[in-house]
């Protein structure tokens, strides 16, 4: 373990890295390999590999149950599943979306030619801010995609009473929030319909994967077809569908990993605390909170770095990124100033102020099972060392 003494003991000036092997944001979590290998000798023997096998369906019953909800329609990733849900909601003209999210989430519609309108976050929540939402509305205006950011839940009532209201579709994009809970109830049942992430950088992954949960009968039959190209029997299409379909390898990594979840979220929890308490005192640090009435997998660590601090977000960042930390500024610098987006809506800037705020404040750090105590001390002291010398200056 490196000694942080002096700034001469910082990577950015020369020193070796503090860490051989470099610290991920995401780190894959991989359960019980056992389990896994065994599934997967399954899946080989039957020879069916994919097409709605006996894994696939295995790992909806099992991840409808956990979550309580009636229907799980499995699908390759959490992009082709949003995409997937948006068509069978019957979405089009504008659907108003947060900035202040990963890039999927505006794609999904404006690759089936629907305008995302961004509208502003709570800064304190990262989340959706109703009285945004309610000021982006419009004739055109045909549904809201809700994000539970880092796990935490939107405003999903207020977000309810608005769509209620206006009569649009309210549908939630849950990529973060695997195993949350909002008011003691799973992420999940809320909306027309929810959407998973199960990608590998996620706390619980298939590899790659997603899926729609719904309680809506009909929506889940129509999303079901949609994602094996619309057959509706040998021979018989009834939709242009597409291929949406997860395999049984990615569903049998679902499985396995599903049993090591709860453990996962407690492991998660450590470098969270630890975290947590070491900036505690620090001015111009500070670790975005869990409500505590809900439950949440401590996935993300996410610092924001406010201008009481001596150093720079992106200073900050660079230093780590030299000792072999690999931090991220998710989801900086927001959906509206990427492109396409940033030509489509080129002063959607002035209307975003938290979005602006936020995004240049926010470090996601390393963190999950692989993370220890000693690892999360060394980036702290990193943090410290940086600010002093820079105090120093
Ligand atoms: N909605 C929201 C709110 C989302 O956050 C996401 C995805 C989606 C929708 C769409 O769901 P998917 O279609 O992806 O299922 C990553 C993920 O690719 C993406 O799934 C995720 N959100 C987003 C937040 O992060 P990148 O490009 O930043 O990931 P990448 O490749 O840089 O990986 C992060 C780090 O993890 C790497 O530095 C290395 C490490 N890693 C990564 C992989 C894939 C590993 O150690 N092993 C691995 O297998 O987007």
């Amino acid at each position: 373990m490196k000694q942080i003494r002096s700034s001469s003991d910082l990577a950015i000036n020369g020193a070796p890295p503090a860490f051989a092997e470099p610290l991920h944001v995401g780190h894959p979590n991989i359960g019980n390999r056992a389990a896994f290998m065994q599934r997967v000798g399954e899946i080989l023997d039957s020879s069916r590999l994919t097409n709605n096998g006996r894994m696939v369906q295995e790992f909806e019953r099992r991840i409808a149950e956990y979550l309580g909800v009636k229907h799980c329609v499995a699908m390759c990733n959490g992009t082709i599943a949003l995409e997937i849900a948006i068509r069978a909601l019957g979405l089009g003209g504008e659907v108003i979306v947060p900035s202040w999210t990963f890039i999927a989430t505006a794609h999904a519609l404006y690759w089936q030619g629907i305008t995302p309108v961004f509208a502003d976050i709570d800064p304190t929540t990262h989340n959706l801010d109703p009285v945004a939402v309610r000021r982006m509305i419009t004739p055109r205006t045909t549904g809201i995609i809700g994000v539970h950011l880092w796990g935490r839940a939107a405003p999903i009532e207020e977000l309810q009473a608005i769509a209620d209201e206006h009569e649009l579709k309210l549908l939630f994009d849950a990529a973060h929030a695997f195993g949350s809970t909002y008011r003691g109830q799973m992420i999940g049942a809320f909306g027309a319909c929810e959407v998973l992430s199960f990608h590998a950088t996620k706390a619980f992954n298939t590899m790659e994967g997603g899926a729609v949960v719904t309680n809506d009968d009909e929506l889940a039959e129509a999303m079901r077809l949609m994602r094996n190209f619309g057959f509706a029997g040998y021979d018989n299409v009834i939709y242009p569908g597409t291929n949406g379909k997860m395999i049984e390898v990615c569903a049998a990594m679902g499985l396995a990993n599903l049993e090591s979840f709860d453990h996962v979220v407690q492991a998660n929890r450590r470098p969270y605390e630890a975290y947590r308490a070491a900036f505690a005192d620090i001015p111009g640090l500070s670790i975005l909170g869990y409500d505590q009435a809900c439950r949440n997998s401590y996935h993300y660590v996410v610092l924001e770095v406010d201008e009481r601090f001596p150093v720079t977000r992106d200073q900050i960042v660079a230093a780590l990124h030299a000792e072999n930390v690999l931090a991220r500024k998710y989801f900086w610098p927001g959906c509206h100033a990427m492109l396409p987006y940033r030509n489509l809506v080129p002063n959607a800037a002035s209307w975003l102020t938290a979005t602006r705020l936020t995004a240049n404040r926010v470090i996601v750090l390393p963190s999950g099972p692989t993370v220890q105590s000693d690892d999360v001390q060394t980036i702290v002291a990193l943090l410290l060392q940086l600010a002093a010398s820079r105090w120093c200056q």
